[in-house]
């Protein structure tokens, strides 16, 4: 079969593409982005009609791929790392109620956070929930474990986990294909009640999954992809291994070839320095961003007249808005934490509370924290900072473009208290104006500056 140049997460979209894949369900996330990227553009998932539209979120994409699978068809799943957390309910039970179609998630890990909130290790979500995983070391490796795994997850039952990192997602080497594989036609378990997870059924397959424990070692310890080469007999003749547990490496950040070379006492020389003209920069809005107008506005208000506010933020460019000359948010903890934080200093008396969510974010994880808002008709001025796109990750689509006031409206915010403004400069005083009567009002109020990222506006203008 052709050989072809892939990146790692290009060599997983292929080769479930290969594998007779029904649909892909993902929420983006770097370093995870391109699988679902490589599969939209492919011409085989619309001349097949595989599913490969973004997900609102990573838990909404989990149980979608569940029921592909429970219908008998392939799926796959995937994610950034801190995705598995807010996929965890349905991924953890998934190794409980087993699946029919094969299922393969993926999770993206990014050791050393280069656009990451933290760096935790997705390994122990296969551990932890049971089921087997795959850790490819090359891209060739990344192609042939998703290729086979769809077969090897409906013959053991059980979802697959897969753990990449950074370096392998997004760096290059040839990949040799297998031949396309037909989807899969439309099958039911023999079990009725395998996806029943009441107790008494949940009892019953925990402990098979239990039960298979030993099969899926078997099964790993006679997989192709586990060599164990004898080194310098360090296994059984008590040599110390040293690694990150003794502190001869970092416990924290990714390996590289300078940090090994320094733990084994080698001096490790780099042959490309970076050059003098190169200064380092720290992130910043785009020049005409949206988001810059939106904060120009708020901290004039907010630092003037309201001394004693918090704002607290959420996970996209937006985050920025902590920088200079802005340095207008006071947190940024996981997407969705804005509503639900300010939420909860406004129970504890503060005032003004105010929270600043991107569209993208508010739909992944900020709808539910604004019912309960509305619920306790809580003090809150939340701000939805409308881009109509998920900007912070490449641009995808954002699941409630053209519909967040609606969505606001639908989740029992007053109609009086949903501003929607443009965020441009002519419109300063009257965006003051529309943030002072917010905060003035004791009660839920939404404010959604709106105006389209300039990158993907740039970026339809030259693809017409
Ligand atoms: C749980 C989780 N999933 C995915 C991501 C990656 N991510 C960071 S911000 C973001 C969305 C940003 O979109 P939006 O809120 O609309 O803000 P914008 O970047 O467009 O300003 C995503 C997907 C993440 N940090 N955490
Ligand atoms: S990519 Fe878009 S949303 Fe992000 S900073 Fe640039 S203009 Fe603003």
């Amino acid at each position: 079969m052709s050989k072809q140049l892939l990146l790692g997460d290009e060599a997983i979209a292929q080769a479930a593409l290969d594998a007779g894949l029904s649909g892909v369900y993902a929420y983006p996330g770097t370093p995870s982005t391109e699988i679902t990227e490589y599969i939209q553009m492919a011409p085989i998932t619309t001349e097949q009609n595989i599913h490969n539209r973004w997900c609102a979120n990573e838990k909404t994409a989990m149980e979608a791929a569940l029921g592909m699978s429970f219908v008998g068809k392939r799926a796959l799943v995937c994610m950034k790392h801190v995705g598995m957390n807010v996929a965890a309910d349905c991924f953890v039970n998934s190794a409980i109620t087993g699946v029919k179609g094969g299922l393969i998630v993926i999770a993206a890990d990014d050791p050393s956070m280069h656009s990451s909130q933290n760096e935790q290790d997705s390994r122990f979500y296969g551990d932890f929930s049971l089921i087997p995983m795959y850790e490819p070391s090359n891209q060739q490796e990344a192609y042939d474990m998703v290729y086979s795994g769809f077969e090897f997850s409906e013959k053991l039952g059980e979802p697959i986990l897969m753990r990449m990192v950074t370096r392998l997602a997004h760096s290059r080497s040839g990949v040799e294909r297998k031949e396309q594989k037909p989807q899969n036609s439309i099958s039911f378990s023999e079990d009725p009640r395998q996806f029943i997870l009441l107790p008494g059924n949940a009892r019953k397959r925990y402990k098979v999954l239990l039960a298979r424990q030993d099969e899926f070692i078997k099964a790993s310890e006679e997989s192709p992809y586990n060599k164990y080469t004898e080194l310098k007999g360090y296994l059984g003749i008590g040599v110390k291994v040293k690694g990150r547990l003794d502190g001869t490496l970092s416990q924290d950040g990714e390996l590289n070839p300078d940090s090994v070379a320094r733990a084994v006492g080698k001096e490790n020389k780099s042959e490309f320095g970076i050059p003098s003209v190169v200064e380092m920069r720290p992130p910043a809005l785009c020049e005409g961003c949206g988001h810059r107008d939106m904060y120009i506005t708020l901290t004039e208000v907010l630092k003037e007249e309201y001394p004693s506010h918090k704002v607290f933020s959420d996970i996209g460019c937006y985050t920025l808005g902590a920088n200079a000359p802005f340095n207008a948010i006071n947190s940024c903890v996981d997407m969705g934490a804005s509503i639900t934080m300010a939420k909860g200093a406004a129970d504890g008396g503060l005032f003004p509370a105010v929270a600043v969510i991107g569209d993208s974010t508010f739909t992944h994880s900020g709808m539910t924290g604004l019912l309960d808002c509305v619920n306790e008709n809580a003090s809150v001025t939340i701000v939805i900072s409308d881009n109509e796109t998920t900007a912070m990750t490449g641009g995808q689509d954002s699941a409630g473009t053209g519909r967040i006031e609606a969505i606001c409206a639908g989740i029992g915010v007053d109609p009086a208290h949903i501003r929607v403004v443009t965020p441009l400069k002519k419109n300063y005083e009257e965006m003051k104006q529309i943030i002072r009567e917010e905060i003035e009002y004791r009660g839920v109020s939404v404010i959604i500056p709106r105006r389209e990222c300039i990158q993907t506006l740039a970026r339809k203008k030259r693809s017409k």
